[in-house]
């Protein structure tokens, strides 16, 4: 059976970006894969997170997993630090990774910002670590939002140099999984900008958290145009707010932007936000309200977790141990 990893970082409460980039796509996909999913707790410190929170984010987005229906039984669901190989695997990537190829990440140059000599060298390396968590389960393909496919593409070149530096067949080479409507969900404040868990401001995201009054807040607050909705998909030219409401709102019904676009054509934001509000909260209401059961009972969360590093750990440590033979690594 084909293998399947994927991720998300505790930075912050999960997002509606998070959920139809990302973990929708595992729970449709956990049947026909093996599947490994991971809180990647090492990814959130390449910037500042404090202790206590960086627990509990770690434990609510495990709680936004289950939820949604990430089934434990069927799948592996754990988080990265808990299973040493990971780090252990990150620094040999770095060996292997050009500095030529990270420099032409776009996420480290956009979270880094105007500020890069202050960035830590873990933003920087992030995407071997990234390469790594794949790799030492030597996953085959990845579901992702957009944002990340430049990683994959650099995860699969790291494979790929691996295996012709040491002349060994070691690594698959993993293939994104992008799907959807809302492969890139953007804010809802700049529709340039993606929908991010770390954004300053908390109006430019849905949280999974967020109850319904929350939700139609945000939704009214969102940035529009004075402009009536399109009746197709060729009149969202310069109009990014507009197209990502018609894409969150297709994504969630499940049908197409030009299925939106036929059904609220002409018609004015106003009327098409209630829509939406009404939409999210009915689609979102039954996981946020799951998550505070798994959020109330910290312990079954932890249980799991356990367990997942526990059996994530038996395929990671062999992985490990023939990358050390093959390195050059005495085990005495
Ligand atoms: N806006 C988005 N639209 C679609 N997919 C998204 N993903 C993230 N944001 C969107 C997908 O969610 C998965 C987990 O992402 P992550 O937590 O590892 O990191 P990220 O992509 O950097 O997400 P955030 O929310 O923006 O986190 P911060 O603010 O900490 O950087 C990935 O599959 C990602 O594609």
């Amino acid at each position: 059976m084909e293998r399947i990893f994927s991720g998300v970082q505790p930075s912050g409460n999960l997002t509606l970006g998070n959920y139809l980039g990302a973990i929708r796509n595992w729970v449709k996909l956990q049947d026909d894969y093996e599947s490994i999913f991971c809180v990647v707790d090492m990814h959130a410190i390449t910037v500042w997170q404090d202790p206590e929170e960086l627990r509990r984010a770690t434990r609510e987005v495990a709680a936004g997993m289950l939820a949604a229906g990430v089934d434990p039984k069927k799948n592996i669901l754990f988080n990265q630090s808990n299973v040493p190989a990971h780090a252990e695997l990150g620094w040999v990537l770095n060996c292997v990774a050009r500095l030529g190829w990270l420099n032409r990440m776009t996420q480290f140059k956009e979270k880094a910002g105007k500020h890069k000599e202050n960035a830590s060298c873990g933003l920087y390396v992030y995407p071997n670590l990234m390469a790594a968590d794949i790799l030492i389960y030597k996953a085959t393909h990845v579901p992702v939002g957009d944002d990340q496919k430049q990683h994959l593409e650099l995860a699969r070149d790291i494979a790929q140099k691996f295996n012709n530096d040491f002349q060994k067949e070691v690594f698959p080479l993993p293939e994104p999984m992008i799907f959807g409507s809302a492969t890139r969900v953007m804010s809802l404040r700049d529709g340039t900008k993606k929908m991010s868990k770390s954004d300053p401001s908390d109006y430019s995201r849905i949280a999974m958290t967020d109850d319904a009054d929350t939700i139609a807040k945000k939704v009214r607050k969102a940035k529009t145009d004075p402009h009536p909705i399109p009746e197709s998909v060729d009149g969202f030219e310069d109009r990014a707010e507009a197209k990502n409401l018609m894409n969150i709102y297709a994504a969630l019904s499940d049908v197409t932007l030009a299925d939106v676009c036929q059904q609220y054509g002409g018609q004015s934001f106003a009327d098409f936000k209630k829509a939406l509000t009404d939409l999210a909260v009915e689609k979102l209401s039954p996981i946020s309200q799951e998550m505070q059961r798994y959020m109330a009972d910290p312990a079954e969360v932890d249980a799991i977790l356990k367990e997942g590093g526990e059996r994530a750990n038996a395929i990671a440590q062999p992985v490990m141990d023939e990358v050390k033979d093959v390195v050059g690594f005495l085990r005495p």
